[in-house]
């Protein structure tokens, strides 16, 4: 059975949260992204997205521009150090032949493009692979807003894992090891020029203050830091075995005109399997909100 939640009482806002039949994630209803938002909206938005590790908004068809409006309503989307660095890529992801419509204008606007129609981006791992995005960044980016343009008959889903879950389903002991730990985070197999950062394993949400894993290997480099090799492979094989149960994960099919937000600090993703011959298409904002020197302090549970 589906539960239902009212956010409603202090923002005087009328969201109401469904949550999906899986570990984590909830159908939001009661907002037109399409339309300005209100402050307090966007509070209650965040609450839920920090509750829930996801949102799914249905039924939104955003144009590039409302996308962007949208995701500025979360946070700021000119992220400096990743119009820089990620140009070349951004360029790549933009040519879609055929479609000029789906040209990205906005720097930030990112398109996921499969499908024989356009052009198939290879399934190199990465994407396959259970990741946060930009994990190189110092203060790691909160919300990923992803809307649907193309759906496929089947196929091409995106996977969500709640790495709060998988934090509070640790033993005791393990968790209390980890609590103590950092990992350093290293892109530069990707942008050779981008710094290598230091961030602890286990993050603290400024919202909700859960806990959760942030550094696993993967998403970050090899081993945590100052522990023995030996105890180090067995912590981060078990970390990696916990993440593959697929205890804490949500599967999601896309429907047209989903908006999907997740918070990019507390859920790890991954795309589902190819489905040859079938067409998706995604177009993906960052937003970052907050002062981030007060944020980084709050993640790192300060
Ligand atoms: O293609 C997918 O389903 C996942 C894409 C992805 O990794 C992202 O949106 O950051
Ligand atoms: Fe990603």
């Amino acid at each position: 059975m589906l539960a239902q939640n009212n956010e409603n009482s202090t923002d005087s806002t009328a969201l109401t949260a469904t949550p999906f039949d899986a570990p984590m994630g909830a159908e939001v209803s009661g907002i037109d992204t399409r339309a300005p938002q209100d402050a307090g909206t966007i509070r209650s938005l965040k609450k839920l997205i920090a509750e829930h590790g996801c949102v799914v908004i249905r039924d939104q068809h955003l144009d590039e521009d409302q996308h962007v409006a949208f995701a500025e309503s979360l946070g700021s989307t000119s992220i400096p150090w990743l119009n820089a660095v990620e140009l070349n890529t951004l360029a790549r992801m933009k040519e879609l032949p055929g479609r000029p419509g789906y040209t990205g204008v906005h720097p930030g606007a990112v398109y996921f493009v499969n499908g024989p129609k356009y052009r198939d981006e290879p399934d190199d791992g990465y994407l396959q692979g259970w990741h946060a995005d930009m994990t190189h960044l110092q203060v790691p980016l909160p919300y990923a807003t992803l809307c649907a343009l193309e759906v496929p008959d089947y196929g091409y889903e995106t996977w969500l894992s709640d790495q709060s879950l998988a934090y509070e389903d640790l033993d005791p002991e393990t968790k209390a090891r980890v609590d103590q730990l950092s990992i350093i985070h290293n892109f530069q197999h990707v942008f050779p020029n981008l710094p290598r950062v230091i961030l602890p394993v286990v993050l603290k949400h400024p919202i909700s203050g859960k806990r959760s894993i942030y550094g696993i290997p993967g998403v970050a480099e090899g081993a945590p830091m100052d522990v023995p090799a030996e105890e180090a492979k067995v912590l981060m094989a078990k970390l990696a075995e916990h993440l593959e149960t697929g205890r804490f994960v949500y599967k999601h099919v896309w429907q047209k005109g989903d908006v999907m937000i997740w918070d990019n600090r507390c859920v790890l993703h991954r795309r589902g399997p190819q489905a040859k011959g079938q067409t998706r298409i995604l177009r993906r904002i960052m937003a970052a909100d907050g002062d981030p020197a007060t944020i980084r302090n709050q993640l790192m549970g300060n």
